[in-house]
């Protein structure tokens, strides 16, 4: 039984006016030696398509969900598994994402939601051999049970630590089991409410000999995928340790971690942080750390990570060119962690909200190709920095300077004259694409 009243959605291009057609993203057509496909790496959130019931803070769900009995039996759970792959094949997405609770109901107590997560994963493998569908990243809940309402690996309480390093283990276990490309930790308890109860110094020790015992564990059972964290400053908590991409990357170093461990940047948690997407994913990639990126957007005039589809022409833009700078995802994708708004609420409006995320992206793609092949932009930028080519600049660059030899320079040369920066003119040459 079909449970999305459509088709498998096609490509139709750019004068089609068939809503459940995609008008831009066209799998298989080639971008620099690429194929759409590969360079967007799509991937589906099982806890947004198949587990969001649309609540806000004001009011309960609205999604209607004809497949779903409402209950935490083993069976709901796997009846639910065959409508997500209903709905990734009419996507045409390749990839997934989930945390172990999404997928299997957590029950009353930690081996029965093991053996209910074995019973899960043991049909998605099933199903991911049937469709040649991949698990992008798998991850553990450890921010929704009230055991965790004080932190998980960051728990004052050694005994929820140890839970949490037992459920984070089977998780781990289960995504080797399915081959999963990699592995995400999303610290949404992992920080504070307020500073007077907390030892920030021995929270971040305790979650940094987690992370380590993660890697541990990680070698011992072959699961050689990196490890992703995703930032994000605040909410749930008034503080989370990742906070940002740089905070990210200096406790990586400060600890040891960065070997294994690449970023998963978000948009909306960007903006939460007070940055743009395009700071985060640049801050990650001139450190070689954007490891994926979950695709989403917030609102401008709501202060909450309202995970919206992201239809923006100008982020998608600025996310491709930064992508396509790196040469592209290795194990990482573009994961929509996205959910509609509450007023959409039939089946339907999940198959439009993926056909204007994917659109949308493989619109950036088009645009972010074609500013890299007219070159200008670069040009620019190279041409901005060139007295670092040579003479002082360079010597500068090589590490060799002196002061004594910027004073030199700066008696012989006198005042400098500066170049006008021209963001006006760089932003009418961005739209000439757009
Ligand atoms: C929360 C968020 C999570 C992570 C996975 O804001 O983004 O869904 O992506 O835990
Ligand atoms: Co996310």
């Amino acid at each position: 039984m079909a449970h999305f009243p459509c088709d498998k959605i096609q490509y139709e291009g750019p004068t089609s006016k068939n809503p459940l057609a995609f008008k831009h993203y066209n799998p298989e057509e080639q971008i620099d030696g690429k194929s759409m496909k590969e360079h967007l790496r799509f991937a589906a959130p099982y806890w947004h398509v198949m587990r969001n019931v649309l609540a806000d803070p004001f009011g309960g769900g609205t999604a209607q969900m004809p497949w779903d009995d409402g209950s935490d039996s083993v069976e709901n759970a796997l009846a639910r598994v065959d409508v997500f792959f209903e709905f990734l094949e009419k996507m045409g997405i390749d990839y997934y994402c989930w945390h172990d609770r999404d997928i299997a109901p957590e029950l009353n107590d930690l081996s029965a939601s093991n053996n209910a997560l074995d019973q899960v994963v043991s049909k998605l493998k099933q199903k991911q051999e049937e469709t040649g569908v991949k698990l992008l990243w798998g991850t553990a809940c450890l921010f929704a049970h009230a055991r965790y309402s004080q932190g998980a690996a960051t728990s004052p309480d050694a005994n929820v630590y140890a839970y949490a390093g037992a459920q984070v283990k089977k998780a781990l276990e289960a995504t080797k089991e399915l081959d999963g490309l990699g592995y995400t930790f999303w610290g949404g308890r992992e920080g504070y409410s307020t500073l007077l109860n907390t030892n920030m110094k021995r929270e971040l020790d305790h979650l940094a000999a987690f992370l380590h015992m993660a890697v541990a564990h990680a070698d011992k059972i072959g699961f050689d995928g990196p490890f992703y964290i995703e930032p994000k400053p605040r909410e749930p908590s008034t503080h989370q340790y990742d906070s940002d991409s740089a905070a990210c990357l200096n406790f990586l170093r400060e600890y040891g971690l960065m070997d294994r461990f690449t970023l998963n940047i978000e948009t909306n948690h960007a903006t939460l942080a007070g940055h743009t997407m395009e700071h985060e994913l640049t801050v990650a990639a001139n450190a070689g750390k954007l490891g994926s990126i979950d695709a989403n957007r917030g609102d401008t005039l709501i202060g909450w990570d309202t995970d919206q589809f992201p239809t923006d022409l100008y982020l998608t833009t600025q996310v491709m060119l930064v992508v396509l700078e790196m040469g592209g995802f290795t194990t990482g994708g573009l994961n929509f962690d996205a959910k509609r708004r509450r007023e959409s609420h039939e089946p339907i409006d999940l198959i439009h909200a993926h056909v204007g995320g994917m659109d949308t992206f493989a619109r950036g793609l088009k645009i972010a190709q074609a500013i890299r092949e007219d070159g200008r932009l670069a040009d620019f930028v190279q041409q901005r920095y060139s007295s670092f080519d040579s003479g002082i600049g360079a010597k500068v660059e090589s590490g060799a300077c002196t002061f004594e030899d910027l004073e030199a320079h700066a008696l012989a040369k006198g005042e400098p004259s500066l170049a006008s920066g021209r963001q006006e003119m760089l932003e009418n040459l961005i739209n000439e694409f757009i």
